[in-house]
This record gives structure tokens, sequence and C-alpha cells, in this order.
């Protein structure tokens, strides 16, 4: 047989394991597999799949999963919190291993979930791409209230801002917060960015924010360009 067909082989085993893992992975946070998700994850790294594929290809997709479920009434919310844990559980594995190329961005973003919002994976994610590329980044938590977001503002001068909210009924929350930064007369100085599953650019629009970030790595290009000019 000619070599190179071996070699397509082997690329074709290679890729069938990746497609394996993930998929072993997805079922694991469907599943609530702590210890799974995990060793797998560390099985993954140890294969070459990178962070942030094994959280977008296969944690992710467990996520939306378990979403589904509770929407058609076969999870509850005990689920959905067990379901939160487990991609924890993966996330400490990855965090350390969650680059962007691209070097040198300067800046500093304030970030949080907004009020009422207790959903944080999606927003923690952003956190470690952000500080891996070279941001400080001040870190509000979830639930955190439009006050808090206008006086951290006020305090630290960020160059952005950035907000996360999963639910529908949060969204508004980001409206709140940007209604009073006008207020306060700090618009201006900040660039805004919001983000989460419900959010979209027609909305960023709607609410006065500068920019709607499809998903984290979306959102660190969007404040490299804004830092770095290009
Ligand atoms: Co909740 N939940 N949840 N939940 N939960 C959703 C969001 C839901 C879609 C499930 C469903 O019904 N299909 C639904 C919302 C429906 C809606 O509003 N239309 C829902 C509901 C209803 C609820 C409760 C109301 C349930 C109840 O109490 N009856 C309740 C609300 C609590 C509250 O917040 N006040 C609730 C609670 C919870 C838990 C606390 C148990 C848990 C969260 C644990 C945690 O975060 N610490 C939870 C979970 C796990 C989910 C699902 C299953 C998964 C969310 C997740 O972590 N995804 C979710 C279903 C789903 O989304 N498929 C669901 C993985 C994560 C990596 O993705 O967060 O989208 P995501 O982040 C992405 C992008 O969106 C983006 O980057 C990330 C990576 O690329 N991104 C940004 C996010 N923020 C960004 C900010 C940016 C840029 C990009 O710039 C600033």
């Amino acid at each position: 047989m000619p070599c190179w067909n071996n070699a397509s082989h082997w690329m074709s085993v290679i890729e069938l394991e990746r497609e394996e893992v993930l998929s072993k992975i997805k079922d694991a946070v469907v599943s609530f597999d702590l210890d799974g998700a995990r060793e797998l994850c560390k099985m993954a790294l140890s294969k070459g799949i990178p962070a942030y594929i094994i959280v977008t290809e296969g944690m992710a997709k467990g996520m939306d999963i378990v979403g589904k479920k509770y929407e058609e009434g076969e999870f509850f919310l005990s689920e959905l919190i067990v379901a939160g844990e487990t991609m924890k559980e993966g996330m400490k594995v990855l965090e350390p291993y969650l680059e962007t190329e691209g070097v040198g961005a300067k800046g500093t973003v304030v970030l949080g979930t907004v009020l009422g919002d207790l959903h944080d994976i999606g927003k923690n994610i952003l956190v470690t791409l952000l500080k891996a590329s070279g941001f400080e980044v001040i870190d509000l938590g979830f639930d955190v209230p439009p006050q808090k977001f206008v006086e951290e503002v006020q305090r630290s001068r960020p160059n952005i801002l950035g907000m996360s909210a999963l639910l529908t009924t949060t969204m508004v929350n980001m409206e709140a917060t940007i209604k009073e930064l006008k207020e306060k007369g700090l618009r201006d100085n900040v660039k805004i960015i919001i983000g989460g599953a419900p959010i979209d650019q027609s909305y960023a629009e709607k609410i006065g924010a500068d920019a709607a970030a499809k998903d984290a790595v979306d959102g660190v290009s969007i404040c490299k360009k804004w830092t770095q000019g290009n």
C-alpha cells in the first residue's frame, strides 16, 4: 500500500478517536459524570485536542442537550445544577490550557453576569481567554446589579465593560446598566460588549451597546480590535 494511503488511514483513525473522545465528554456532561468529565478532558488534551474545542465541541454540546431535556420536562432544576458542576469539573482541567494566539493585548475589562442571572460558566470562559490574551480582568461575578457595574467603571476606568446574560428575563438589566452609565456621564468613556445565548447584534444596537459577541473567542477578538486598533 502506498505511503500516503497509510498516512490518510492514520489521519482518519486520529479523527475518529478525536470524535469519540469529544462525544464521550458530551455524554459525561449529560450523565453528570464528574470524574468521567475530568478524566476525559485530560485524555482529550493528551490526544492534542485544543482546550477550546473540548469546551465547544464536547462539554457545551452536552449542556445544549441538558438544556433541551430541561425544556422537554425530562430534566429538572437539580439536573441543571449537577450538569453545571460537571462542566466546572472539566473546566478545572482545561482552564490552564485555554489560550488564544496573538500577544500584547492591553487594556482592562470589567466583566460580570447581570442582575438576577446565576449563569457564569460562559462568562468564566471569557475571563480565562481574556487573561490569556493579556487583558487585566476585573471579574464582578454573577447577579451583578447595574449600580455595581457603574461603580466599578467609575472606580477603575476600564477600556471595556462586558456583560453576560443567559436568561431572556435578565437581558433587560444590560439596558438598565447602560442607562445608568449614561446618567452618570460615564457611557462615552467605555466600550460595551454583551454576550450570552439570547443576545445578538440587533439587541446590542437596540440597547446602545457597542457589540454583541457570538461566543467567547469572538468576544476576545472584539476586545482586541478595540484596544489594538486592528
Ligand atoms: Co439555566 N437556563 N436556569 N441553569 N441553564 C438555560 C440558560 C436555559 C436556556 C435552559 C433551557 O430551558 N433550555 C433556560 C433559559 C431560558 C430562557 O431564558 N429563554 C434556563 C433556565 C430557565 C434556568 C432557570 C430559570 C431554571 C429554574 O430555576 N427553573 C434557572 C435560573 C437561575 C438564575 O440564573 N436566576 C437556571 C439555573 C441554572 C443553573 C444555576 C442550575 C445552571 C448554571 C450554573 C452556572 O452557570 N454556574 C444552569 C445551566 C447549566 C443551564 C444550561 C443547561 C447550560 C448553560 C451553560 O453553562 N452553557 C442552559 C442551556 C443552554 O445554554 N444550552 C440553561 C455552556 C456555556 C459555555 O455556554 O453560557 O452560552 P454559554 O456561554 C457561551 C456564549 O454564550 C458566550 O461565550 C460562551 C462560550 O463560547 N458568552 C459570552 C456568554 N457570555 C458572554 C459574554 C460576552 C461574550 C460572550 O461578552 C461580555
